[in-house]
């Protein structure tokens, strides 16, 4: 029999997460039935939609949501090889079983000197992210001008790159004078440290004296009230996510939008990346084409420790993280 590990949430976050709010669990795990199979994390995610989604997704004493990229140790079913990895939905768990269905394998001729660990960024979600907001809802072209905010995180590093294999010109901002050097070496065209700048307003016309076509927004509130007025005619904005909003217990308020909107004609569109799910397989195909040519640079802030799986977490919210925030077991 298995004992398993699992972080749950003992006390909904109040502001900002505190380590008192997270509580490790011991399970035992029966043993596995026909059809179903045992799977042992590797990696583990810590992302920024855990903190939003606590609210309305769990219960006090559930266990973590959350991806992992796990190993088959134990298959009652021949769909799944022990040795093999795939994509898990299991939560914050050191083991689990599942009967199958919310396992996703990893693309089958995932090469050895690629980490299996870019499964839960550049090759996972945050990367088809990148790809769907761009594509599909910026519909960005050749020669326009991209902004993106939380640039060198897990999706806006893969925005920028995107936008440059695309032919457009990349704008990004981000908390810190390394990762603004790290934007540089991947390519970005003007970077800015949003915690440095005197204005915000001045390092945005700086940046892009004529404007913004698109807008990749991750980060919201005051930012946003700031950059929308810099949209062109015709601007789209995609919003990917705010979390500069997601710990608040009062709502922030700010400008309102509406003035810009209509005298810019600007379109903003919300978005989750699971609307285009029947097209992750060709996607996730095109990103590992970018990877291997070395077009698609990836970045992964690791953790050790399934112990650290909260300090992970709540590092990542305060950005401590340059790419990927991934825990490895
Ligand atoms: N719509 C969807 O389907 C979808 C899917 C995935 C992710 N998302 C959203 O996309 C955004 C980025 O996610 P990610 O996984 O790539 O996370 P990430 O960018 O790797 O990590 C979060 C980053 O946010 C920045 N940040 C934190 N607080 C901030 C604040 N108050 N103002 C500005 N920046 C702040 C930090 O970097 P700095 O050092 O730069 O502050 C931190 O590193 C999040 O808003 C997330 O919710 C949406
Ligand atoms: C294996 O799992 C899949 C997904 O849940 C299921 O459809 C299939 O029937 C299972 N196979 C066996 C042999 O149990
Ligand atoms: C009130 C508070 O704790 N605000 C913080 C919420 O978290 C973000 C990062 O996710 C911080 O930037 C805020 O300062």
């Amino acid at each position: 029999m298995i004992k398993a590990k699992a972080w749950a949430l003992r006390k909904h976050f109040d502001g900002f997460p505190k380590d008192g709010d997270f509580e490790l669990k011991e399970e035992q795990l029966p043993a596995l039935k026909d059809g179903e199979v045992l799977l042992e994390a590797v990696f583990l995610s810590v992302d920024p939609y855990m903190r939003p989604y606590s609210r309305v997704r769990m219960k006090e004493g559930d266990v973590m949501i959350g991806t992992q990229v796990a190993k088959v140790v134990e298959s009652r079913n021949s769909s799944f090889a022990v040795g093999s990895y795939l994509v898990s939905r299991c939560g914050w768990r050191t083991h689990s079983i599942s009967d199958g269905k919310d396992l996703t394998p990893l693309l089958s001729d995932w090469p050895e000197n690629i980490p299996k660990s870019l499964a839960l960024g550049t090759l996972g979600m945050p990367g088809l992210t990148a790809l769907y907001g761009l594509m599909e809802v910026c519909e960005i072209k050749a020669g326009e001008t991209v902004l993106v905010n939380a640039a060198a995180g897990a999706v806006g590093s893969v925005v920028g790159q995107i936008a440059k294999i695309k032919g457009c010109k990349v704008i990004g901002c981000a908390g810190s004078d390394e990762k603004i050097a790290y934007l540089k070496e991947i390519g970005f065209d003007e970077v800015f440290n949003y915690k440095t700048v005197s204005s915000l307003e001045d390092a945005l016309k700086k940046a892009s004296p004529d404007g913004y076509d698109c807008l990749f927004e991750n980060v919201g509130g005051h930012f946003s009230s700031v950059a929308i007025p810099q949209m062109k005619t015709f601007g789209r904005i995609a919003v990917c996510g705010s979390i500069s909003l997601y710990n608040d217990t009062t709502p922030q308020t700010g400008p309102y939008v509406q003035p810009h909107m209509i005298f810019k004609q600007l379109r903003m569109e919300g978005f989750l990346v699971h609307r285009w799910e029947h097209k992750n397989v060709e996607s996730l195909k095109q990103l590992m084409a970018w990877v291997k040519e070395g077009k698609l640079k990836y970045s992964e802030h690791i953790t050790t420790g399934f112990d650290k799986m909260p300090a992970a977490f709540m590092g990542m919210l305060k950005g401590d993280n340059i790419g990927k925030a991934i825990v490895k077991v």
